[in-house]
């Protein structure tokens, strides 16, 4: 009796994760001229006119990539899926995310329940390098879901850098939304810069506990911009902004690389060149070069998925009152992926919810299967090398 009582109290106290949600844009040209700035298209049809039309030949990527995302493994490869950012995508999913695309003819809105991929369906919203202007609506669609608790991800390019000739550049459209709409001023605290430069920055901000920084991907060490440009943070606009990688050794946060805020419950990061989440691979019609992996003394990466991380409010759990690191556990095709910082697992017992133990792992594997198991919920007591223990729970 006993026994039951406390696995009563267990099952209510462990964490339970929601499945996160991330949502990349495809209505704002992204895919115009030498850009790819998408996840995987099956079909290379679109036009910019300068507004996207069906009859031509760039990258017109679906809702749900393809192969379908629930196939991929700890070893599937960034070129499992066709665009520049496919890396990112497929990385998210190996992290246990689950991403989409919004199309091209996709809705841009915020609390439409007429709308399938509504922003209120996603933890974050990224958008890379948008070369055409949020209209109104769109862009209290986008500062609302801010405010009531998503992320989004803000990149843009150099001065100068219209991709579909429509005459505004990604920096002309996110300042826009920054200072034109109908909340705030700079309401993020930070604005792009009109400059195209091209450099490796090793001026990271001094913050040892900084999740972007320093998270589950690992630290970020540098930044490699080709044809960027920088940010300039006011936090008399809003407090919360933060330099993250300065242009200069000499920390001026008006020349900024990279940055995070809030606002109201949601958070942002800003990044001043769309090349760091560019793999080189993508469509064929472009050059592309492969900044993910190897460049910014290999921080690229680390820098986008921690963010991506933050922006979806996962850095921290809270367990036994202690805050650790990023810990994911969840099922995949009868695999058990667990997801803790620098894989640092011990071991984990399985439990079915009568007590009975059901499985022991005793070593770190990129997953588990999970074949002689019924299908049901089980509960995971996992300890780490420093001898920490955390519960969590997974269904079959
Ligand atoms: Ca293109
Ligand atoms: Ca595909
Ligand atoms: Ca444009
Ligand atoms: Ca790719």
């Amino acid at each position: 009796m006993k026994k039951n009582i406390l696995l009563f109290l267990l099952f209510f106290s462990v964490t339970g994760f929601a499945q996160v949600k991330i949502l990349f844009d495809a209505t704002k040209a992204e895919t115009a001229s030498n850009a790819d700035w998408q996840i995987d298209a099956d079909n290379f049809d679109l036009d910019y006119d300068p507004n996207p039309v069906i009859g031509g030949n760039e990258a017109n990527p679906q809702r749900y990539p393809t192969p379908d995302q629930s196939t991929v493994t700890a070893q599937t490869n960034e070129d499992y899926w066709t665009g520049a950012n496919s890396a990112w995508g497929i990385e998210l999913v190996q992290y246990g995310y689950m991403v989409e695309t919004l199309p091209f003819d996709g809705k841009i809105t915020y609390g439409d329940s007429n709308n399938p991929q509504d922003l209120s369906n996603y933890d974050v919203f990224i958008v890379t390098e948008p070369n055409i202007l949020f209209n109104e609506n769109e862009k209290t669609a986008i500062l609302n879901y801010v405010y009531n608790g998503g992320g989004l991800f803000i990149t843009a390019d150099h001065d100068i850098s219209d991709r579909n000739g429509d005459g505004e550049d990604s920096v002309d459209v996110w300042n826009d939304l920054f200072n034109t709409n109908n909340f705030a001023e700079n309401l993020f605290g930070f604005e792009f810069n009109y400059e195209n430069f091209s450099l490796t920055s090793t001026s990271v901000a001094d913050l040892p506990d900084n999740p972007i920084l320093h998270g589950y991907f690992g630290d970020v060490v540098a930044l490699e911009f080709h044809g960027g440009t920088s940010l300039q943070l006011s936090p008399e606009n809003n407090p919360n902004v933060t330099a993250l990688v300065f242009k200069q050794d000499d920390l001026d946060t008006r020349e900024v690389l990279c940055a995070s805020s809030q606002y109201g419950q949601g958070r942002v990061v800003a990044i001043g060149d769309s090349s760091p989440a560019d793999d080189g691979t993508g469509d064929t019609h472009d050059s592309l070069y492969n900044g993910w992996y190897d460049e910014g003394l290999g921080s690229h990466r680390k820098l986008m998925l921690n963010a991506t991380i933050w922006l979806a409010q996962e850095d921290t759990n809270a367990l036994y009152g202690e805050t650790i690191s990023p810990l994911r556990v969840f099922v995949r095709n009868n695999q058990l992926y667990i997801i803790l910082k620098q894989n640092q697992l011990k071991e984990a017992f399985i439990y079915d919810l009568t007590g009975k133990l059901v499985m022991k792992l005793m070593h770190t594997a990129p997953s588990y299967k999970l074949d002689n198991l019924p299908h049901g919920m089980y509960i995971i007591n996992l300890t780490n090398q420093n001898g920490q223990h955390y519960i969590s729970k997974f269904v079959k």
